[in-house]
């Protein structure tokens, strides 16, 4: 048996008590009566209950606790704007909090110190798998970060996490090849912004094609400059599961990476092409999750020494992100926790593992770009 991969879990409770106000897909006029149906969509209980989840399974005796620090001003001015940096900050000293930049990102009161830390703890992941400390680390952090642009937030992202940690790995690590997976289900607009001329890091966003944000993701868009060829956009279209997204990730990422040999591979991990998201209309099941989960995991053994580092974006489904995000954490540490998945008798008579001609066709036309990816 191979020996067991040390695994870091990083959570905070500030993760949980990220305030998404009272707004934002719901009528701004309260009169209008519809305001006290539910939680704004992105409340933080989903990966509350994730985390929870993890907690109560066999999981917790063996993954190694990480803990997130607060990311500094200067950890956040490698990817950001000072400008965009202090209106987070001012925003989350108001006294009901404010806007991260689109009128869709809601802050609380504090925020900007929750933001910190989530981006503080995908660096303390990182930190973590590159000097050893552990194999291989998933960071549950909260809010998430992909849509963050250099200067402005968007999309219910304040910092780009995942990007503060890539800055971070090659600047004060001193790596100079980072790759990010982004299989979050909307597109990775704000990393692929921030890394559009750098060829140090490769950017690979799997989305479901014009889902969020509506006019960015083409594969057309392959980042300038010295950084061409080194973003990659593989729109899906709506309905694609699990054996389109492992296809993709066949025949698309994995040759991407192997051409890149990144020193690091960050997974951008949102659950929400997951069959029971509300904001959008994929169908990976936990399978499919666990399949992408065991393929980057094996392309980080074969390219990185095993490094590479979850770091958590988005998933709007309560009830499914807990299963999802178990299956994944079961691959990384080889242990069943015995939960299995319980909505797979409602799911999988759906189709969940078709795979149709059109679908192949954007994989096909993705894969002609692999040839453009820079090589060390
Ligand atoms: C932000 C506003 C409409 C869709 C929503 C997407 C958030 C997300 O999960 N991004 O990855
Ligand atoms: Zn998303």
């Amino acid at each position: 048996m191979a020996p067991q991969r040390r695994v870091g879990y990083l959570w905070d409770t500030l993760y949980g008590w990220v305030d998404s106000g009272s707004g934002g897909f719901t009528p701004a006029d309260p009169s209008l009566g519809l305001q006290p149906i539910s939680h704004h969509i992105a409340h933080a209980d989903t990966k509350r209950r994730f985390h929870e989840a993890v907690q109560v399974s066999p999981l917790a005796d063996v993954l190694s606790p990480l803990k997130a620090g607060l990311a500094q001003e200067d950890d956040l001015l490698r990817v950001h704007t000072a400008e965009h940096v202090e209106w987070i900050r001012s925003q989350s000293e108001n006294t009901k909090g404010g806007d991260a930049g689109d009128g869709a990102s809601p802050l609380g009161r504090g925020g900007y110190d929750i933001a910190r830390r989530a981006s503080g703890g995908a660096i303390d992941a990182v930190h973590a798998v590159v000097n050893g400390d552990v194999d291989t680390a998933y960071a549950l952090i909260n809010p998430p970060g992909h849509h963050a642009e250099r200067a402005r937030g968007m999309g219910f992202c304040l910092f780009n996490n995942v990007s503060v940690a890539a800055a971070y790995a090659r600047d004060v690590l001193g790596l100079s090849r980072v790759a990010v997976v982004d299989w979050d289900v909307h597109h990775g607009n704000g990393t692929q912004d921030i890394w559009w001329e750098d060829p140090s890091v490769l950017t690979i966003s799997l989305h479901q094609d014009r889902c969020f944000p509506p006019e960015s993701g083409f594969r057309e868009d392959n980042g300038a400059g010295a950084g061409a060829g080194a973003a990659l956009n593989i729109p899906l279209p709506p309905g694609s599961g699990n054996a389109v997204y492992e296809r993709a990730m066949q025949n698309v990422v994995i040759p991407a990476l192997e051409v890149f040999q990144p020193e690091l591979i960050l997974v951008a991990s949102g659950f929400d092409a997951s069959a029971m998201d509300p904001l959008a209309r994929q169908m990976v099941t936990q399978r499919g999750f666990k399949t992408l989960t065991r393929l980057v995991l094996e392309a980080a053994d074969s390219l990185c020494q095993g490094r590479v580092v979850f770091i958590q974006e988005g998933g709007y489904s309560p009830y499914y992100v807990p299963v999802c995000g178990l299956g994944a954490l079961e691959i990384l540490t080889g242990v069943d926790t015995g939960f299995g998945d319980p909505y797979s008798p409602v799911l999988d008579p759906q189709g969940v593992d078709d795979l149709y001609e059109h679908q192949r066709i954007e994989i096909a036309e993705a894969q002609k770009l692999v040839k453009n990816v820079p090589r060390p």
